[in-house]
């Protein structure tokens, strides 16, 4: 059984996969409208996929262990972006929230002496310190090309190649 402070919390931590699914789904969606960006558009699809199976994974750990997962309401993410390099920093900054935020749960969960769901957190850890590796590769890479138009050609065609080595 959970305790109340970890089952909140968990609820909480659903509630920021969510979250970041819509994020990286407005992101595809604002990449795709873009011409050119085909690339940054796939890849951001697939990031939203896999933060709604972030989620999908802590649901079903809540429910497995006795308690009951919230489905949340999402506030609306943000739509539009005034550059690439904003969309990544964007990205960035989101991750490291995530990350913080796990880091947080799994300091409870030792707190709170649930050595299942700390063992089960350890996914999420290692998961954060990848997608926080990318993040940052991308963003260093994006810099290092500013506003060179076959430097973001070239960016667009290898991103789902950097998201299999990060
Ligand atoms: Fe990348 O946020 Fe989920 O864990």
């Amino acid at each position: 059984m959970l305790t109340s402070a970890i089952k909140d919390a968990l609820n909480q931590q659903i509630a920021m996969e969510a979250e970041s699914s819509q994020a990286y789904l407005a992101m595809a969606s604002w990449a795709e409208i873009q011409p050119g960006l085909d690339g940054v558009t796939n890849f951001f699809y697939q990031q939203s996929n896999e933060e709604r199976v972030h989620m999908l994974k802590l649901i079903r750990y809540v429910n497995e262990r006795g308690g009951f997962a919230v489905v949340p309401a999402l506030p609306q993410p943000v739509i539009t972006f005034q550059s690439l390099q904003r969309v990544f920093q964007d990205f960035l900054r989101h991750e490291m929230a995530v990350s913080a935020s796990i880091n947080e749960l799994v300091g409870l969960a030792l707190q709170e002496r649930d050595f299942a769901t700390h063992n089960f957190l350890q996914w999420y850890v290692s998961e954060q310190l990848e997608e926080e590796a990318l993040a940052r590769t991308l963003n260093d890479k994006l810099e290092l090309v500013g506003d060179d138009k076959s430097g973001i050609y070239m960016f667009d065609k290898d991103i789902l190649l950097f998201r299999g080595h990060a």
